[in-house]
């Protein structure tokens, strides 16, 4: 009997700076009831997914800024999360801004959790790629400051066994880098929870729009491909405020092959029976790891940062 396990992506549309916890948790919690109304038993939620995407805005005031970090988890309005995940026997990801404090100090880490059909957090990761700047750019039209607002994660690219599978996360800007799969694929993933909040625009270079989503979807199916693994991405998306982000929540099968993708840019569910051992033909020949890889020629990849041309 194949391992399988029914999941589904629940994409959020915009949160405004108006929109309040209780409401977006209300927004989840019904996300999760129709994940559960079809037969999902894992649900993965958007990056920064109980409040709007605060790095488009320039602060300088560290009590505005914590404004939009959770200082527990449940913490009051994610509690009734929790208890109904709990009451239907549902797992999920969420993402969340964590603050926390280590060696006395205060740490702000953008970070997904992975809680388990009874409500108990199993596993946490913390960014790692964070993108955007630290500096006010007055000319953009909007900012993208997670490297101002967010340490770097300082827990590493994990996985997690829950629910009969190997479930590995990342956040966003992660999933453009193979080194983040691989490291997972290196454990066993065989499915990757990511959820993103990505802008239409660049404003770092005039871009045609239509980039975005396809580098997005190139993103997903070369990381599913590349390590034989399911890869469930969750938007958060539409104009915030009036400054629009990419939805595009999909699927991906370990064949690289989107087996259901978003069609809207507000709250959606999309869900898919995961055959959890579609991918270990892959792993068995062409991505048998053991059998191919020449780690005596990737010293670059962990020895050099930035790129360097020495001829
Ligand atoms: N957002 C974007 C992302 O990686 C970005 C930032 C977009 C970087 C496009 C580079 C190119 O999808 C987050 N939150 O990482």
């Amino acid at each position: 009997m194949p391992r399988k396990l029914r999941a589904a992506v629940a994409q959020l549309g915009p949160i405004h700076l108006a929109d309040n916890r209780e409401a977006v948790v209300k927004r989840l919690i019904a996300l999760l009831r129709e994940a559960h109304g079809n037969g999902a038993r894992f649900v993965v939620f958007p990056e920064l997914a109980l409040t709007t995407f605060f790095p488009r805005w320039w602060m300088t005031d560290q009590g505005e800024i914590d404004r939009y970090f959770e200082r527990e988890m449940p913490g009051p309005e994610t509690r009734p999360l929790f208890d109904i995940a709990k009451e239907l026997g549902v797992g999920f990801y969420l993402g969340y801004a964590e603050l926390t404090e280590e060696n006395g100090k205060q740490r702000h880490y953008n970070t997904s959790i992975l809680v388990d059909p009874v409500g108990k957090i199993v596993g946490r990761y913390r960014k790692i790629h964070l993108p955007g700047h630290s500096e006010h750019l007055p000319d953009a039209p909007f900012q993208h400051l997670e490297k101002r607002y967010f340490d770097v994660g300082n827990e590493g690219f994990n996985v997690w066994r829950m629910q009969d599978a190997v479930i590995g996360m990342c956040i966003c800007n992660d999933r453009r880098w193979p080194e983040a799969y691989r490291v997972m694929g290196l454990q066993g993933v065989e499915i990757v929870a990511l959820g993103y909040n990505t802008p239409t625009m660049n404003i770092h270079h005039r871009e045609p729009e239509h980039l975005r989503m396809f580098h997005h979807l190139l993103s997903l199916q070369a990381g599913a491909y590349q390590n034989a693994a399911w890869v469930l991405a969750s938007a958060k998306c539409g104009a915030e405020d009036g400054f629009a982000m990419i939805g595009g929540s999909a699927i991906v099968a370990p064949t690289g092959e989107i087996a259901a993708q978003a069609l809207t840019e507000d709250d959606e569910l999309i869900a898919t029976t995961l055959d959890l051992e579609l991918g270990d033909y892959l792993r068995r020949t062409v991505f048998n790891f053991d059998k191919h890889r020449r780690t005596e020629h990737y010293g670059l990849i962990t020895g050099r940062t930035g790129a360097r041309t020495e001829v």
